[in-house]
């Protein structure tokens, strides 16, 4: 080990001069190796969360094709039309190419086949799973690009970055893109009452994401029964200096079938706009800023709920 006695660093004081143990101090503050007094470097200090700076166009990306799908199929994506099952076949697709094990869940209701699409991120404790999910259907006025095309991309987004990170996280994640919201939640609640209890059991958290990049967006709607879910959204809007407010959206979306199973739910919101329902619900009616910002609180809960680790802001270079 170096000899730093105050004897010693006198000693070598009075044999190089005070310059050269100047520089050397110098150098070892700014990190140059081989200075006369270089230390190793320290190990940067880990943060909290650091959930991945997701582009906003990588999520409008998805809605653009699902407005394609829609355009190409009779103008929705309603249950029971083709515009539908094209749109869980794209997603299935790019959850398969991403290493995700994929489920097409089918079910009946009015006389017409439904689907939910399932992803499950392999790694973690397949005892506490953190889940994330938003309708994929519209209604049959039009193509439902913010209700709930939005919601779609952003979770697909979300899935796609974790398989971008490679991450390994303390917890399971799952994501669910749902059939037949817009006639009951008819799909979510298939898949709860369909799930053995041991299953439902397992599942730690629900988060929800039914329109997320309305135009109009002036304050980030938070909906939750549980206080922990609730602020880790609010944490992450208010980093971004963004506004929130508690809203109730009751059982009006997915969130509900998770809840009448017992699971703890949360939801986020940017809110409905004049083409509510309608055929002018179309790429044009969202933000891709909105919708962007809805990515990025999705990925941040997730991260922060399912123990993504951290990793250094900067690389750690032993000392030579
Ligand atoms: N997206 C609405 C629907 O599917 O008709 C429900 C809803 C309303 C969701 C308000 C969130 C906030
Ligand atoms: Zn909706």
């Amino acid at each position: 080990m170096r000899d730093t006695t105050p004897a010693r660093l006198l000693k070598r004081r009075s044999l190089l001069g005070s310059a050269a143990i100047g520089a050397g101090l110098l150098a070892a503050l700014l990190g140059v190796p081989g200075g006369a007094l270089a230390q190793p470097a320290p190990r940067p200090a880990l943060v909290a969360v650091q959930s991945p700076d997701i582009p906003a166009a990588n999520s409008l990306a998805h809605a653009q094709q699902l407005q394609t799908i829609a355009t190409a199929n009779g103008g929705n994506r309603a249950h029971g039309k083709a515009g539908f099952k094209a749109s869980a076949d794209y997603v299935k697709s790019k959850l398969d190419a991403a290493g995700f094990q994929t489920t097409l869940q089918s079910f009946t209701y009015n006389g017409a086949t439904g689907y939910n699409v399932i992803a499950d991120w392999p790694y973690g404790d397949a005892n506490q799973i953190v889940f994330l999910g938003s309708h994929l259907d519209s209604v049959p006025a039009g193509p439902g690009i913010n209700d709930n095309g939005s919601g779609t991309s952003a979770v697909l987004e979300t899935a796609l970055a974790v398989s971008r990170a490679n991450a390994r996280p303390t917890k399971r994640l799952r994501f669910g893109w749902w059939g037949a919201e817009e006639l009951g939640m008819i799909g979510s609640k298939y898949y709860v009452q369909q799930l053995p209890a041991a299953e439902r059991s397992k599942i730690s958290s629900y988060l929800n994401f039914d329109m997320v990049g309305a135009k109009n967006t002036r304050t980030w709607g938070v909906y939750t029964d549980s206080s922990t879910l609730g602020a880790t959204f609010t944490e992450y809007f208010r980093s971004k200096g963004l506004a929130t407010n508690g809203i109730n959206v009751g059982a009006r979306s997915d969130h509900a079938s998770f809840k009448s199973a017992g699971i703890q739910v949360s939801g986020i919101s940017s809110g409905d706009d004049p083409c509510y329902h309608t055929r002018c619900d179309d790429i044009n009616n969202i933000d891709s800023s909105v919708l962007g910002t809805a990515t990025n609180a999705a990925a941040y809960a997730l991260w922060k709920l399912a123990g993504i680790p951290a990793v250094p802001a900067v690389p750690y270079r032993p000392a030579a």
